[in-house]
């Protein structure tokens, strides 16, 4: 993950391409709107990329093998997830990974994690398989999805350690 803006030799603790939309904000309902979006786990802190800019043509470099990035192209376009414009995966491999900060990529929204809840979502939430639901100490829901098995483990347990981790701050 690249290094945060602010702390430049600090990297980020994990990011990658994940499907997320709001549920609810600031206790509200709000209509569903999936997106595959640029995630960043900063120390208690959770970063979702805007969908527009440079920061787009990113979407697609991520952690995992080139198959896994097919895979997750393919699954988004059959679930008529909008694909946002791609960069070649030997790019990515570069390192040139987005930070956000500057004027490349800011992130669309935060959120703080700290006091927050995670747990898998049950099928009322979606019908989507591999569905975590994340709840924060001021209301807002949202849920955050990969079809690939081991990217949303992964995330479940950096999450819920983040969690446990700033449980008392
Ligand atoms: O929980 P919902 O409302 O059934 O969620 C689905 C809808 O948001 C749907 O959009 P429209 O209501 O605009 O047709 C989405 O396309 C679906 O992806 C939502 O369901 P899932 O189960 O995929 O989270």
């Amino acid at each position: 993950c690249p290094s945060s803006p602010k702390h430049p030799s600090t990297p980020s603790e994990k990011c990658g391409v994940l499907n997320v939309t709001k549920i609810t904000e600031h206790g509200k309902k709000v209509r569903k709107n999936w997106a595959s979006t640029w995630t960043v786990l900063q120390g208690s802190s959770l970063l979702f990329a805007k969908g527009q800019g440079s920061a787009t043509s990113w979407s697609y470099c991520r952690n995992g093998s080139f198959p896994e990035l097919l895979l997750s192209l393919l699954s988004n376009w059959k679930r008529s997830i909008k694909p946002r414009p791609a960069v070649s995966y030997t790019h990515c491999r570069r390192g040139r990974a987005p930070s956000f900060g500057g004027n490349q990529s800011k992130p669309e929204f935060t959120v703080d994690l700290r006091g927050g809840s995670v747990e898998w979502a049950s099928k009322e939430k979606s019908s989507k398989k591999h569905v975590i639901e994340l709840k924060t100490r001021v209301g807002t829901e949202l849920l955050i999805q990969s079809e690939i098995d081991s990217v949303i483990n992964d995330w479940f347990r950096a999450l819920s350690e983040t969690i446990n981790t700033h449980a008392w701050e």
